[in-house]
């Protein structure tokens, strides 16, 4: 098979930790990625007149700036390893030149950025594809204004010297802000005050404690659910995928297909949201985009269980592995909605007797801790094992993620941060964190 876009980065390797090994391997990566691409090469910017290290500024005080411009000399340094190494420019044009899928990788801070995550959890550079870089671009991108609105006064906080009390006070308001929750920022809280009793905490211990502790609330849930969400290959799985209206299932639904169909899984949909009359429609264009078909029931009102059925068995028939269904988010009333998906629920247990199931609530980022109170009606009827986290693009609650892992004791399995195909990863605490907190 394919490279399996289900698996998530673990931060399993110790990282490269000079900067040179960072840049090479950044060099690396791009030049790999633009060898996929075969587009000519960019004219990169020209190399500074001495190497960039040496004509670094004299070392800011704060480490953070010093952190900033670490990255700025390497991104530097990068630029100029590669005007050096040019001859992988073919000496005659190549024309015509062939359209790209995407654009040429930009050489800047965010590709450095994204280079560093990859390279810190054990990646290789010459399995490091655009789409990545991009994804991990977009995942910083859309935590900047948590990390604007909150987190970088955080920072403020822990950069302006050894932690103290007073800072930890602040800390606790910021993390409440940022819709983390009360008990996990209760035990963050604790963590450093036990850590600070101790020793007083220089600021770049402090922000790498307070990230290792971020992480560790978020891998909780792993210590009862498999590390990856993948869907095992040569039988069917079915996801079932629930979540109020207006949350993004049914984009999701269209992101996972293409998961699915670029990593080689065979794949289907039951479109079986058939309480708004547009919900249909609105699934077959994802189905398209995604190159995944669709079963769906054209009769007003048709009953959701029953296209579950058909699904199943169109399913069954094809030889599909992966089977996602599409569900209403809102109904009548509560009852009505519970009594839906547990129907649904059933017949799935019934029909599809020997398949993987996973029921899997998505959650809009954007509504916080609202958005996790509406979803107690769905862990009441839905028995999730998972959850999926949309609209990380541009919230200012990004801090939400950790309240749920808390609050469900689930794990988060995949995040949106856009409305495109590709907007969708799985989920990974490092790279999560990092965006969040990273400098
Ligand atoms: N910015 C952003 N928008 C998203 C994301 N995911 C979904 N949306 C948007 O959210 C809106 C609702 O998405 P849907 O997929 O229709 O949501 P749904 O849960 O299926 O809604 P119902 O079928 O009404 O229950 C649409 O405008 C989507 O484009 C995301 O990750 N980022
Ligand atoms: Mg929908």
């Amino acid at each position: 098979m394919s490279l399996n876009w289900f698996e998530r980065g673990t931060y399993t390797t110790p990282a490269p930790d000079t900067p040179a090994d960072y840049v090479a391997w950044a060099k690396r990566a791009y030049e790999h990625i633009r060898q996929q691409q075969q587009v000519p090469v960019s004219e990169p910017t020209p190399p500074p007149e001495s190497p960039p290290v040496e004509e670094a500024p004299p070392a800011p005080t704060s480490f953070l700036a010093r952190a900033a411009a670490l990255r700025q000399s390497r991104l530097a340094a990068l630029k100029a390893s590669l005007v050096t190494s040019e001859p992988a420019a073919p000496e005659v044009a190549p024309v015509p030149v062939p359209t790209p899928a995407t654009p040429a990788p930009e050489l800047d801070e965010g590709f450095l950025w994204s280079a560093e995550i990859l390279a810190a959890q054990g990646r290789r550079p010459e399995e490091v594809t655009l789409e990545e870089i991009n994804w991990l671009q977009k995942l910083r991108q859309g935590l900047a204004k948590t990390r604007r609105s909150v987190l970088n006064q955080l920072k403020a906080i822990v950069g302006q010297g050894p932690l103290d009390e007073r800072a930890v006070t602040e800390l606790e308001t910021l993390l409440l802000q940022a819709d983390v929750g009360v008990t996990v920022t209760d035990w963050v809280i604790q963590q450093i005050q036990a850590q600070i009793r101790q020793e007083a905490l220089p600021p770049e211990l402090a922000l790498k404690l307070l990230s290792g502790l971020l992480r560790q609330v978020l891998e909780r849930p792993y210590q009862h659910h498999a590390p990856n969400l993948t869907p095992v290959p040569g039988q069917l799985n079915i996801w079932l995928i629930t979540g109020v209206n207006g949350v993004g299932k049914t984009t999701t639904i269209g992101k996972l297909a293409h998961l699915a169909t670029k990593s080689g899984y065979k794949c289907l949909i039951a479109a079986a949201d058939t309480f708004r009359a547009a919900a249909v429609e609105q699934v077959k264009i994802w189905g398209e985009r995604a190159g995944v078909g669709v079963v769906s029931n054209p009769s007003a009102n048709a009953d959701p269980a029953a296209v579950v059925f058909d699904a199943i068995g169109a399913a069954q028939s094809r030889g599909v592995e992966l089977l996602l269904v599409d569900t209403a988010g809102r109904l009548q009333n509560k009852q009505n909605l519970m009594a839906e998906l547990q129907k649904v629920r059933r017949i799935i247990d019934k029909k599809a007797v020997n398949a993987t199931v996973e029921s899997l609530l998505v959650l809009d980022a954007t509504l916080g801790q609202n958005g996790l109170r509406q979803a107690q009606v769905f862990t009441e009827a839905a028995n999730l094992t998972g959850v999926i986290l949309t609209k990380l693009d541009g919230t200012a609650r990004g801090g939400i993620a950790l309240a749920i892992t808390q609050e469900l004791g689930l794990p988060i399995r995949f995040v949106g941060a856009g409305e495109g195909l590709m907007d969708l990863r799985p989920f990974s605490s490092y790279e999560f964190v990092e965006a969040l907190m990273g400098i």
